[in-house]
């Protein structure tokens, strides 16, 4: 009996307000996923471009590139012109590497340390003394060796216009004939 008392007011109360609370309910709800949905977008798409980034590093790494200040260094086992290296790395989607600082250059100088001169992307083959960076960075300074660059003239073609990490220490720079065999250095940007 006391049951059945009760079950009008219930239906009653589920008959009037119902579509009320139900559109209430409902644009409440969008108004709250609204927000949710541009936060999870936050979240998911940050998380997209890391899960692609590190797919790119581990592709790179995996074909010998070695990761170093926000760059991918790549350091060739074989010997070629300066012309021929940086053809290299732009099939690799990189350039002869710049060196923009000390701290680069002593980075490089501890990566090559006991092997052979090194290539990198510094050039004055379009005007004598004109140095530019492969990869469009503005040159202000190099880490010379005394008394380089000299554009010295071998007597095998041409003087010297392409430049190398110079022995002993590599950490300081030689101009060379840019048709010399050496190996060399490619740098990208990661990311
Ligand atoms: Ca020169
Ligand atoms: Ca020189």
């Amino acid at each position: 009996m006391k049951a059945a008392a009760e079950e009008p007011v219930y239906e009653n109360m589920v008959m009037s307000n119902a579509p009320r609370q139900s559109g209430d309910n409902g644009q409440q709800l969008v108004g709250e996923i609204q927000p949710l949905r541009g936060l999870w977008e936050e979240i998911v798409s940050p998380c997209a471009v890391l899960q692609e980034q590190y797919r790119y590093l581990l592709t790179r790494v995996s074909q010998g590139w070695r990761h170093h200040g926000g760059n991918l260094y790549y350091f060739s086992k074989e010997k070629r012109s300066w012309e021929e290296a940086e053809r290299f790395c732009v099939s690799q989607d990189s350039h002869l590497s710049s060196v923009l600082s000390w701290e680069e250059q002593e980075y490089l100088a501890t990566q090559v340390k006991g092997a052979d001169q090194r290539w990198i992307g510094l050039s004055d083959r379009e005007a004598e003394g004109s140095w530019r960076w492969a990869d469009g960075s503005k040159y202000t300074a190099g880490f010379w060796t005394e008394s380089q660059p000299d554009n010295w003239d071998q007597g095998v073609g041409g003087t010297e216009d392409c430049v190398h990490l110079d022995q002993p220490r590599y950490e300081t720079w030689n101009d060379a004939n840019c048709t010399e065999q050496h190996r060399w250095i490619c740098k990208t940007a990661l990311g």
